[in-house]
């Protein structure tokens, strides 16, 4: 077993397989993954506040970059974290293989590390693909595997600060250490040297015998991650900055197609609202206690018209941008005398699905671009853009800007 532990080492050694290189890919894996929580965390508190949170509309643009920088750093974790097992896979095989209270920490938060991120990473994916027959919501086990990893990550880290202090700068003498690979099999050389604890072990790495000839360069590796993760990025994330769409070719949603030149989400028949929707006697109820009224579309095309270049940003990833005219929403409820602090119940005609209904706080009712939208880019809405009327407010998710639009009530 040791025998064997021990030849499997050797045969995948490599000089790119060392402690610096998975130092400067930890860096970046742990970068890309500190900013993706983060955006994960707005996008999540954005759509769940917390009653004492308050959140602004404004810049209009700042959940589409939140969102774009979300799924990009997400995506940009599947290369690294390739490279970084890559690199340090052979240290599977230490010997011995679980020793003591240190190495238990240590493999075990690498475990549960690589663990939740792999399925964190698929099931983020398959989401922007909106492919997810999975028996459990998305947005629950997104949100705790995103705790989970960050735990293991902190005590991955601090078990392993000896050698990421040791690897951070480039050394100077240029030796970037190696994986040990004792050349005979002296028992005890294997073992930690006694008293030494978890340091002694977390050093995985040290200098040792000169490596079999490379298959993969050090240079190599760094070239091969840069490349996939550049061009990763360069043909994913066109799908939300609008100046590098062109190369847009890898991401599931591309600009520009769709009704109107738009994206489309949920469709008018995926909701089962078009018999509704297309209903002569529609009209949208505004509600604040007891007043009442209700607006039929001509109606609501006769009071004062706004326009406003927002985008929707879907937390898929992508966004566009188009021009919506529309009532202004402050305008619409003033009609039945709300209190600008109000915060509002937006209901849609879809019946089931998870965003038929939407809170508004007063900071986005108040603002002066947030509108029920009647038209885009000069045409009237299409149906399934969200005919007769839909939400288009700055700054908020996608998934808040609601459709097909039944009531609005007006809360306390
Ligand atoms: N009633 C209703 N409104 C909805 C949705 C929905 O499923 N039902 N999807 C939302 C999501 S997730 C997005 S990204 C936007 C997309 O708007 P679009 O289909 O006009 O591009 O609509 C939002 N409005
Ligand atoms: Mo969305």
């Amino acid at each position: 077993m040791r025998r064997l532990l021990l030849d499997l080492r050797r045969a995948v050694a490599s000089p790119a397989r060392n402690p610096r290189k998975a130092v400067v890919i930890g860096r970046l894996l742990g970068s890309a993954f500190v900013l993706c929580f983060l955006t994960g965390l707005v996008s999540h508190y954005l759509q769940h506040p917390e009653p004492w949170m308050a959140w602004t509309p404004r810049p209009e643009w700042g959940y589409q970059l939140n969102q774009g920088v979300h799924v990009t750093t997400g995506l940009l974790c599947i290369p690294l974290l390739l490279a970084k097992l890559w690199v340090v896979y052979p240290d599977l095989f230490r010997l011995p293989l679980i020793g003591g209270l240190g190495s238990v920490l240590e493999r075990g938060s690498i475990a549960i590390f690589v663990g939740s991120t792999l399925v964190q990473l698929a099931i983020g994916v398959l989401n922007t693909y909106q492919f997810l027959p999975l028996p459990f919501y998305f947005l629950q086990v997104h949100f705790a595997l995103s705790f989970v990893i960050l735990g293991s990550l902190a005590l991955h880290i601090a078990v392993k600060l000896p050698i990421i202090s040791r690897y951070w700068r480039r050394p100077a003498d240029g030796d970037e250490g190696a994986l040990e690979v004792p050349e005979q099999v002296p028992e005890p050389a294997i073992a930690a040297p006694p008293g030494r604890g978890v340091t002694g072990r977390a050093m995985a790495f040290i200098d040792a015998t000169p490596a079999p000839p490379a298959k993969v360069s050090r240079r190599g590796l760094l070239a091969g991650v840069g490349l996939s993760a550049a061009a990763l990025l360069m043909l994913t994330v066109g799908q939300t900055l609008t100046p590098l769409d062109p190369l847009n070719l890898f991401a599931p949603r591309k600009k520009g197609t769709g009704p109107q030149g738009l994206l489309v989400n949920r469709t008018s028949a995926q909701a089962g609202v078009a018999d509704a929707a297309t209903d002569a006697a529609w009209a949208l109820t505004v509600t604040n206690g007891e007043r009442t009224i209700a607006l039929t579309r001509a109606q609501l095309l006769a009071l004062p018209q706004i326009d406003a270049a927002l985008p929707i940003a879907c937390v898929e990833g992508w966004s566009q941008t188009a021009t919506w005219r529309g009532v202004r929403l402050r305008e619409l409820v003033g009609l039945v005398d709300a209190d600008p602090g109000a915060e509002l119940e937006i209901r849609s005609l879809e019946r089931k699905g998870a965003y038929k209904t939407t809170r508004m706080a007063a900071e986005y009712v108040r603002d002066d671009e947030t509108m029920v939208a009647l038209a885009v880019n000069g045409e009237p809405l299409h149906l399934e853009h969200g005919y007769p009327a839909r939400i288009l407010a700055p700054g908020r998710p996608g998934v808040l800007q609601t459709k097909w639009l039944d009531t609005i009530e007006v809360r306390a």
